[in-house]
């Protein structure tokens, strides 16, 4: 009784592991890897362009920003056809000093999840 017991257990626990998302059994949640600027970082002109790297394969669904003040500044972004690692952000050419908030939103695919960060970066006043 008790073996029978026992190795019932044992096949309840196997089929929890098998069901769990590869990430948490990974402890791999994060797929978020560095970006051009980096987070908090001070850049002295307008960067043009925000580049995110994923440590996983992710598909593009959506990036916003705003300033200090709330407003929302309107991004261009997307997904190189060929390179599903990065995520690329066009920001306004009349983008002056000030402190920005990139969010994006990504579904990684290989996780099966969906994924969002921020990005904070400052322009400095010439
Ligand atoms: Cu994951």
């Amino acid at each position: 009784m008790m073996t029978m017991a026992t190795s019932r257990l044992g096949m309840v626990l196997f089929g929890i592991m098998i069901l769990l998302p590869q990430c948490r059994a990974a402890k791999a949640w994060e797929v978020y890897d560095h970006s051009t600027p980096y987070d908090t970082e001070i850049v002295s002109s307008n960067p043009h362009r925000v580049e995110i790297t994923f440590t996983d394969p992710v598909a593009f669904k959506d990036a916003s920003m705003i300033d200090a003040a709330g407003h929302d500044i309107p991004v261009r972004f997307g997904i190189p056809e060929d390179d599903t690692l990065d995520m690329l952000v066009w920001l306004p050419d009349d983008l002056g000093p000030g402190s920005y908030t990139l969010s994006w939103y990504v579904y990684v695919t290989s996780h099966g999840h969906p994924d969002s960060g921020e990005i904070r970066f400052t322009i400095k006043a010439p």
